[in-house]
């Protein structure tokens, strides 16, 4: 696990645990075997620490966090290193992350290469730098940039560390050269200056307003977190109290984060994250089918949708052609790509060289006949099944055999897409969300013809364009947008039986959604859901009317329709459920004229209104979906409970720190679930989305572990 060599009389630890050199206990004993050795050796005069391999460790190894720890501890390890009488460089290359970088600041020395990354993301799975990062971090760089680097976890790179004075020198080449060449030049120096623990936190003076600005910031921008404030407090004891107390401190607030819910969910959400790119469909899976490259693509449709997904391609350095049926069309959405992309360059989020390089990838065009040799297409026009087939079929026609057509679609079954065309493997869903250059979840789907050529490429595709992609079987609504489709209608229901548009939302932000269902549909515009509902009642022959309570033996509110008669679409028109201080303002108020109309709707329909107590408001928005989450993995919509999390976590920004409905129904316990869903289902017979999953019921029966749900469990059970 650590390789040891000695040349010219540098000992050299190569951390070798791949694929990211983690901190595991055996890491651990051979780091701590490793110093002894070169202690005892009289020959070693200086020490190298490094990691075999494509970086430097970036870390404790989380998934140990769950086992009862073993000795040796990380900071004996490290401490062990540090006060050794020979000098220790540690010489960085990769990532250099979490106890990686607390390895590197017990060091005497830092060196890394230009490329390389440091930083302390321990926040994101929902602890603190709890190997002294806390304390050592800011006897360097000073209490405002630690402050910012812990709780934020952002990895920043060698110059900047170089600025920060993280890092003492900066390499080009080959890692084990450029450490011994340092290593040999720092040879029998004092070594007492070098020693982090000595020295003392350069701004702490002003430690209470620099704690007081970071804890504000971080209540504001990571609401509900429990990490980001703890990282205040433990950062702030580095500069009021002596080092040993100040790691005291940290250690203190570390066991009670470790301990927390809301680490183990992170951790789950970690790990998850990476295991939705683990895909598999019949005829093959993400290690036998290899990605086909791809260089140019297009976009067909220059609204929001288009756009937005333009952005991404153009970022990551595509071709993209951009197909809209006239030139205003096609000029509005080629001033709104060059907004984004400005917008987002004054951010400093793109940088000025790849906005330079987008503005020369972007072609516009009115002609089909320019697609004609481009690699992948993506549809991004209405929601219009015949639409989109018709197009299909004139891409199938002109463009080159090996073209992918994908479609944006949020419902429309792929299968019935595809069969517009000859070429049925290779079509697929690629269903981005608005804005679609800023939100990561990408939902693709594959039809029964896809082939997993086509699902590596769409997959490799959307991992380059920084998404995260959840691979999902197609279905009406796929994975989320079907999963969220009863918490959208129970709201409503909601609003009809007694709730307030601000009772609903209340329940699910406090939960950590940053809005609730309401605001939301203020936000899309509430003539949307209008339009689907009449559209659908129209499409089974129904003239729905005000106070219409069924469709097709369903119940349905039409509360909406209400809003529409009356001009409430929402944010736009400056007021829907709640009333905005202008037309497309953003601070929602609540509204007295609406509860009038909700109130007057139901006197009309003859519904009775009673209070509702916020467990049941809870339990009829979440529980409703989590009911339709199972089903999907019961029809293996979704193979895992793991893509159901994360399109959740990604698509409709669930709080990660409750690791997404699915984890969230197994803390609850799914016998509990279960019953409820079964009490609500005998008391709303006419809501299909209450009829309880099989396969949730077999869970919670036979107490299934989560980590054996999947689809196909069902079958076992
Ligand atoms: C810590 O250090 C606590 C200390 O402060 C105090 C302790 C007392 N452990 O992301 P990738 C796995 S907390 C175990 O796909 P990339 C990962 O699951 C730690 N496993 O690669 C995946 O496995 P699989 C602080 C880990 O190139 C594989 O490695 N450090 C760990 O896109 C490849 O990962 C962090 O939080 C780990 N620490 O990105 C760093 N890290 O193939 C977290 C990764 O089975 N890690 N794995 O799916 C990262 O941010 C990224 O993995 C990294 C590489 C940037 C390093």
């Amino acid at each position: 696990m650590v390789d040891y060599s000695v040349h010219e009389q540098v000992a050299v630890f190569e951390v070798n645990n791949p694929p990211v050199n983690a901190f595991s206990h055996k890491v651990r004993v051979g780091l701590d075997r490793s110093i002894d050795k070169a202690i005892r050796d009289t020959n070693v005069k200086a020490i190298v620490i490094c990691g075999k391999g494509r970086t430097f460790p970036a870390g404790a190894d989380i998934r140990e966090f769950d086992q009862p720890h073993k000795e040796p501890w990380l900071t004996g390890v490290f401490e062990k290193l540090e006060k050794t009488t020979k000098p220790v460089v540690a010489a960085i290359h990769g990532t250099c992350l979490g106890g990686g970088l607390e390895c590197a600041l017990f060091c005497h020395y830092r060196i890394a290469q230009k490329t390389a990354r440091v930083g302390f993301p321990e926040v994101q799975i929902g602890i603190l730098p709890g190997a002294a990062g806390t304390q050592r971090l800011p006897r360097l760089t000073g209490l405002r940039v630690a402050m910012d680097m812990i709780t934020s976890g952002r990895h920043i790179l060698a110059p900047e560390a170089l600025k920060y004075g993280i890092i003492d020198e900066m390499f080009t080449g080959d890692v084990i050269n450029a450490g011994i060449k340092f290593a040999k030049s720092v040879m029998n120096k004092p070594l007492e200056d070098r020693c982090l623990k000595n020295k003392t936190v350069k701004d702490a003076d002003q430690a209470d307003q620099i704690a007081d600005e970071f804890m504000s910031l971080v209540k504001r921008k990571y609401k509900g977190f429990e990490a980001p404030i703890d990282c205040v407090k433990a950062v702030k004891a580095s500069a009021t109290l002596p080092y040993r107390e100040g790691l005291k401190a940290e250690a203190m607030y570390m066991q009670k984060l470790v301990l927390s819910g809301q680490s183990a969910a992170q951790r789950y959400a970690f790990f998850s994250e990476r295991a939705v790119s683990r895909w598999k469909i019949p005829g093959g899976n993400f290690q036998t089918a290899k990605p086909l490259p791809i260089k140019s693509t297009a976009v067909i449709g220059a609204g929001t949708m288009g756009t937005g997904i333009a952005v991404c391609l153009l970022n990551a350095g595509y071709q993209v052609y951009l197909l809209e049926q006239n030139q205003k069309f096609l000029e509005n959405g080629v001033k709104t790509i060059r907004g984004i992309i400005e917008g987002s360059v004054r951010l400093g989020k793109t940088p000025m060289a790849v906005a330079q390089k987008a503005a020369t990838l972007l072609k516009p065009t009115m002609k089909y006949e320019d697609l004609a040799d481009v690699d992948l297409v993506i549809e991004a026009v209405y929601e219009n099944l015949s639409l989109k087939r018709e197009i299909f079929s004139k891409l199938d026609k002109l463009c080159k055999p090996t073209t992918l057509l994908c479609s944006n679609t949020s419902s429309l079954d792929i299968n019935r897409i595809g069969t517009a065309t000859k070429r049925g493997d290779k079509v697929a869903g690629m269903h981005f969300f608005a804005p679609a250059y800023y939100m990561r979840l990408l939902e693709n789907i594959y039809s029964t013809e896809t082939s997993p050529a086509t699902v590596a490429t769409i997959m490799d595709v959307g991992r380059k364009i920084g998404k995260v992609s959840v691979l999902v079987k197609s279905c009406q609504g796929f994975l989320a947008n079907r999963m969220r489709g009863p918490l959208s209608v129970e709201a409503y229901f909601l609003l009809e039986e007694g709730s307030t548009p601000q009772e609903v939302d209340s329940v699910l932000e406090n939960l950590g959604m940053p809005m609730g269902p309401l605001k939301t549909g203020d936000l899309s515009g509430l003539d949307i859901g209008y339009k689907i509902q009449t559209e659908l009642a129209k499409s089974k022959g129904v003239e729905l009317t005000a106070d219409s309570k069924f469709l097709m033996g369903e119940r349905i509110s039409t509360l909406t329709r209400t809003m529409y008669d009356k001009g409430r679409l929402g944010r736009k028109t400056g007021k829907g459920w709640y009333r905005y201080e202008k037309p497309g303002g953003k601070l929602a108020t609540p509204d007295e004229e609406v509860m009038e109309l909700i109130k007057d709707h139901c006197m009309k329909a003859g519904i009775q209104r009673r209070n509702i107590s916020t467990q049941e408001i809870l339990e009829r928005l979440v529980y409703s979906c989590i009911n339709e989450g199972f089903k999907i993995l019961e029809e293996g919509v979704a193979a895992t409970p793991e893509d159901i999390d994360i399109s959740w976590i990604y698509g409709f920004s669930w709080p990660k720190y409750l690791g997404g409905p699915m984890y969230y129904a197994n803390k609850i316990g799914l016998d509990k679930i279960y019953q409820r869903i079964c009490y609500y289902h005998e008391n709303f017979p006419y809501s299909s989305h209450w009829i309880p999953s099989r396969l949730l019921q077999k869970l919670s029966e036979n107490k299934v572990p989560m980590n054996q749900w999947c689809s196909g469990t069902d079958s076992k059970l």
